[in-house]
């Protein structure tokens, strides 16, 4: 399974296709829309937010709300098009009075990807670096996520710091899985705890007031998983790198951590590995799950923690100094509308892409052309599985 998305953060539309989808998964658009609500949600966005309702239109791949197993359309209509059909005109020529954006904000991809193409006008590349995609891989993901939720797995992730503010949890790898998803959905941060999710909203007002902006960091966790997924043997296969890469390829994550993460290079062997035990009702378990779920890059059938750090969004009231790419003078940094802070819509944007890499190793494990046989497949490993562990 794979997918691509193409399109501007001020064009017509962003649309996604995913293919290798096996035929048969049922399709609620709902679920999708409701995955685009929460990225779009969080305190702290920009007006952005206000103009959009994204919501998914399928136009291929789907029939009476079931995969064919042949490429799926997603297409996300962007409503703010309308007030940039100028600026952003499919063809014909440019207004006589655009503004082209000469000032690269540093932090984001203006600059050099400017260098890169050979465009005077960084909107060429800002229009597509901007995070406004992550709408599609949302969507698109959306199908990834109705087919592990019929495998039984489910994904969540919520804030564990914004700036400075953080969430203090006592073993954190422990009770992370227990968390209670509408406490998390309820906080305008997506912080599970309401003295924290207030703090770190107190903490986006005084950057809002201060013309700054805020990263942070945030956890996702994938609970039903069979031991097993990605493989110790190839590279490539390992599902701790498919992971990593995948977080990583969120624009402004700068840093993933598995489980205890950096914390275990301070620690000996005996406080890191999790004991293996025996339980007749549930097979093999661990006492702990300092590997976050992972190891010799793949599932060990505990819940699968990652961790992420977001930096700051670029865009600043209170611009960084620049060079004006007309004049070569120095100057002010472009000053667009963004967001004040977007680590709880990051966290919903990790999700999708975590979803993508574990569908993706259920397919390759138990079989990609229909849910049927790959569902036959699935219980026969886990029956092989009981019989080993018993
Ligand atoms: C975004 C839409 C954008 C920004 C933000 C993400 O909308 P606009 O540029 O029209 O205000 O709010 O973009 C960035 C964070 C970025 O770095 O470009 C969205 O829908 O997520």
């Amino acid at each position: 399974m794979d997918y691509i998305t193409a399109g501007e953060s001020h064009g017509p539309a962003l649309t996604a296709i995913v293919s290798g989808v096996p035929a048969g998964l049922k399709i609620n658009e709902a679920n999708i829309n409701s995955d685009l609500a929460r990225r779009q949600s969080g305190y702290g966005r920009g007006g952005r937010q206000k103009i959009e309702r994204d919501t998914v239109q399928i136009t291929a791949g789907v029939r009476f709300g079931k995969t064919l197993g042949s490429p799926i359309t997603l297409a996300i209509e962007n409503k703010d098009w309308k007030n940039w059909q100028d600026r952003m005109s499919v063809f014909g020529n440019a207004p006589e009075n655009l503004q082209r954006e000469v000032t690269p904000r540093p932090g984001h991809a203006d600059l050099v990807g400017a260098l890169k193409t050979n465009t005077e006008d960084c909107r060429d590349i800002l229009e597509r670096a901007s995070a406004r995609e992550t709408a599609a891989r949302v969507a698109a993901a959306g199908i990834a996520r109705e087919l592990l939720a019929d495998l039984g797995v489910e994904i969540f992730s919520y804030v564990t710091s914004i700036g400075d503010v953080h969430l203090n949890e006592e073993d954190p790898l422990m009770v992370a899985p227990d968390y209670k998803p509408l406490d998390i959905e309820m906080s305008e941060v997506r912080c599970p705890d309401k003295d924290v999710s207030e703090q770190m909203k107190q903490a986006i007002d005084a950057a809002q007031e201060a013309g700054e902006s805020l990263g942070g960091t945030f956890r996702v966790v994938a609970t039903g998983l069979v031991p097993g997924l990605g493989s110790y043997a190839q590279a490539k296969d390992r599902l701790t790198s498919r992971i990593g890469a995948a977080l990583f390829s969120i624009p402004a994550i700068k840093g993933v951590e598995f489980g205890l993460g950096f914390e275990a290079a301070n620690r000996v062997g005996s406080q890191v590995h999790d004991s293996i035990i025996n339980n007749k009702k549930s097979g093999f378990l661990r006492t702990s799950n300092n590997a976050g779920g992972l190891e010799g890059g793949m599932s060990t059938g505990m819940p699968l923690i990652v961790s992420a750090a977001m930096k700051p969004i670029p865009t600043l009231k209170n611009p960084l100094q620049t060079v004006n790419l007309d004049t070569l003078e120095p100057a002010e940094a472009s000053k667009e509308r963004s967001d004040v802070c977007a680590v709880p819509a990051c966290a919903v944007v990790a999700e999708a892409e975590l979803a993508f890499v574990l569908a993706n190793a259920y397919l390759e494990a138990f079989g990609c052309t229909n849910m049927t046989d790959l569902k036959a497949n699935l219980k026969a490993y886990k029956q092989r599985l009981r019989v080993m562990s018993r």
